[in-house]
């Protein structure tokens, strides 16, 4: 007989579902749903993770322990014993340690989200050991910036109250691709009457569907907004009752925004004067005149760019402006990670440090320092990389020195993984990790306020074990005997969060097991009156954190490193800006091996439109070069009016193996980093492309 099992979708997006697995009777997966009584998940999966079951039995599985054979990143490799894997892992990681703990490098990122198998029990290890610790910086962290120093966390809306709303924005987010349960609400809404605008360099999917399209240049974000709220200020749109009460810094905000004249934000963004004005006066009107909720929903391709921080703090400030919060379908939401009462302390132990607090890695500049030699400043040099969760090789910025990095003879690199990703080619000793059916987990969703529990629902492939399983065999035969770094999965989940908090306090640990999944306790409008995490408890127009640090206490606009208006010398050489967001059909690089995905996506591509096509002499389904100083990839050329002149867009993030000369987007992305956050900046680059 088959049974059904409650499992977490454990990817990295915000819609973090609730799935039903059916296991048959032979103990194996047959069929992933989503649960139907999960508000936020409401019976629907998305294109990727229907294939959760072709992924998870995919005839590729790593299903063993390997030693690699061949050179570093050609791939070779050979079986061997956990007890080989073990041993040689823990005699080089206690070498290592003795002489310099700081030369051991985690490096992990979204792969599974679960507070089990992500850090946890890794963290713990790696404190106990010295390790560095990893800046995690590659997807968030300027918006994250932008959210802590405006609102006081990653807090906003509710996720289900967007089918309420009357005007929605969807600045900088392709929700058909990246977080479908949101946009079934915006899709409601708009079938009520709302109007759906979007503001996106291209014509996304998503922005197709909506009333509105404001294609803004790229990284130009911050002007707009400020465009916007100079025009609120000038004409009155500005709800005072709110703003007196609980923001502060509106007099220093409208002195920034005095200089943002639509005429100026009109040729720093690339768009008509009327365009600005129109988006003020319905944004205005609709708050203020009309009184209904205004919405506003951000995703995090406007932070890939220098000014990321900023810009998200600018369009932060437009729902206070309005008073939007004061409905429960108004205000704004970019992450509702703040409102989990995460216990990091308990799951991470960094009380276990010997050396009080470690040198700090940034992932997002992980190139520059696997080919650092080492020195005072930096620290000691790079001696061995645990990589779990990640695919760096392919995903982080200016890649042929991460490669490069990563081919060092002299680093001893461990990678647990599913598949043997381009990271994996360069691994020392690879390990078989679970897959999300295979293990279990507690997870908070970045997008909605429900905490899910996640149950194994078949056994283990092969010899793959759990992440955390992973950790702790190697802790042990290192000979460290602390108890947590033996305590089993159930009991770190149980530590994820603290349960006395007032949003925590209501559920329950058998509704988790029973339902699956449970909603935090906050207000439908927890800002109707104020009361953000900041220091002062108003949303901070002027932020309080950013003045203690001597920084620019309020948002402004910062323009790209790279662009025509602010870098004509390398655009002269180099006159295309480059985006790469997520594709449809991958989940960053997981997903692109599975076939029945592949066949929709066959190849990478650029879409540029026919005016720059024209220019170059490309025709339709041409194989291209996109290159800049950094290096350069292959694509075939899409030829649509669907993106602005001057931009070009190649979705990702292909596994460089799979891309026609073993390279992908990255090798032509910069290891510059954001203002706020230290964050990568994928879309800020400038390249040309040319006909192979
Ligand atoms: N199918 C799928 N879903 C995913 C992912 C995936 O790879 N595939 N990735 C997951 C992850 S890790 C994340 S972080 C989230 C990302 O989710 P979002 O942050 O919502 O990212 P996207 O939906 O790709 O939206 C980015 C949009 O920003 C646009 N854009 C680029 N530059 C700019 C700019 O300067 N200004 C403005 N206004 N827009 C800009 C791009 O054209 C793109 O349409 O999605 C998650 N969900
Ligand atoms: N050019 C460009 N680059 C980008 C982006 C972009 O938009 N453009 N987006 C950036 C963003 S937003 C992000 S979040 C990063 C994403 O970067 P990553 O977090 O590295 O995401 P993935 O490429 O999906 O790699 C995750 C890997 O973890 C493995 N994995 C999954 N579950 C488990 C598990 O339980 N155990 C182990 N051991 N392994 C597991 C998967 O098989 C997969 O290979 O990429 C960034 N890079
Ligand atoms: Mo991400």
């Amino acid at each position: 007989m088959s049974t059904v099992v409650r499992v977490a979708c454990p990817h990295d997006c915000p819609d973090t579902c609730a799935m039903l697995v059916t296991v048959n009777e032979v103990g194996r997966a047959i069929k992933v749903e989503g649960d139907p009584n999960h508000p936020a998940t409401d019976g629907v999966l998305c294109t990727k993770v229907t294939r959760y079951t072709e992924r998870t039995y995919h005839k590729d599985r790593l299903l063993y322990p390997m030693r690699r054979m061949g050179n570093k990143g050609e791939g070779k490799f050979v079986r061997i014993t956990w007890d080989e894997a073990l041993d040689e892992i823990a005699s080089r990681l206690t070498t290592i340690a003795q002489r310099a703990p700081e030369a051991i490098v985690p490096y992990s990122y979204g792969g599974t989200m679960g507070y089990v198998q992500s850090e946890g029990m890794a963290a713990r290890l790696f404190n106990k050991l010295g390790g560095s610790r990893l800046d995690r910086t590659i997807c968030a962290s300027a918006g994250a910036a932008g959210m802590r120093t405006t609102y006081g966390a990653g807090v906003g809306m509710d996720m289900d109250q967007y089918s309420h709303s009357r005007l929605i924005v969807i600045w900088g987010s392709n929700p058909i691709t990246t977080s479908v349960h949101f946009w079934l609400r915006a899709q409601a809404a708009q079938r009520n009457g709302a109007i759906l605008i979007a503001i996106d360099p291209h014509r996304s999917l998503a922005a197709q569907k909506c009333n509105q399209h404001i294609a803004v240049l790229p990284g130009t974000d911050a002007a707009l907004a400020l465009g916007l709220i100079h025009i609120f200020v000038r004409d009155g749109w500005l709800d005072h009752d709110y703003i007196d009460n609980y923001t502060v810094g509106f007099e220093q905000l409208a002195e920034r925004a005095a200089s943002y004249t639509p005429e100026r934000v009109a040729g720093i963004c690339g768009i008509p004067v009327a365009t600005i004005e129109d988006l003020a006066s319905l944004l205005g009107k609709t708050a203020l005149v009309d009184k209904s909720p205004v919405a506003f929903r951000l995703g995090y391709g406007l932070q890939r760019v220098r000014g990321g921080g900023n810009a998200v703090r600018a369009v932060a400030c437009l729902p206070s402006l309005l008073g939007a919060w004061r409905h429960p379908a108004g205000g704004l939401l970019m992450s509702s990670s703040g409102f989990f009462p995460v216990n990091r302390d308990a799951l991470d132990r960094p009380d276990l440090c010997p050396n009080g607090t470690p040198r700090t890695i940034n992932m997002s500049t992980i190139g520059d320092a696997l080919l650092h030699p080492g020195d005072a400043a930096f620290g000691a040099k790079i001696e061995a990389m645990i990589v779990y969760n990640s695919n760096p090789v392919a995903v982080a910025p200016d890649s042929s020195k991460v490669a490069q990095g990563f081919a060092r003879d002299d680093l001893f690199t461990v990678v647990l993984e599913h598949f043997q990703t381009d990271t994996a080619d360069y691994a020392d000793i690879v390990l078989p990790a679970t897959t999300q059916l295979e293990h279990g987990d507690i997870h908070k969703s970045y997008g909605h306020r429900y905490i899910l529990l996640s149950n194994p629902a078949i056994q283990p492939l092969g010899e793959c074990k759990p992440n955390a399983e992973i950790f702790r065999l190697i802790a042990a035969r290192m000979g460290l005997t602390d108890a947590c770094l033996q305590e089993d999965d159930m009991t770190i989940a149980k530590q994820a969060f603290h349960w006395d908090h007032a949003h925590t306090r209501d559920i329950a640990w058998e509704t988790l097991q029973t339902q699956g999944w449970q909603k935090l306790a906050v207000a439908d409008a927890p800002f109707a009156k104020g009361g953000f995490p900041t220091p002062s408890g108003r949303c901070e127009f002027a932020s309080s954190e950013l003045a203690a640090l001597g920084l620019d206490p309020l948002p402004d606009y910062l323009p790209p490193y790279e662009s025509p208006q602010s870098n004509p010398a390398l655009a002269a050489r180099f006159p295309l800006m480059l985006i790469s967001p997520p594709d449809r059909h991958f989940l960053n690089t997981s997903f692109v091996n599975v076939d029945s995905l592949r066949t929709k996506k066959p190849e990478p591509t650029l879409e540029m439109h026919p005016v720059d096509a024209a220019q170059r002499g490309i025709q339709e389904g041409q194989d291209l070069r996109v290159f800049n100083e950094r290096g350069e990839f292959q694509v075939k050329a899409v030829i649509t009016e669907r993106i602005r002149p001057g931009v070009v867009v190649a979705y990702s993030i292909w596994w460089k193996k799979m891309g026609r000369d073993g390279k992908n987007c990255n090798e032509v992305a910069s290891q510059a980093l954001t203002d706020l956050g230290n964050a990568a900046t994928f879309y800020d680059c400038l390249v040309e492309v040319a006909c192979i």
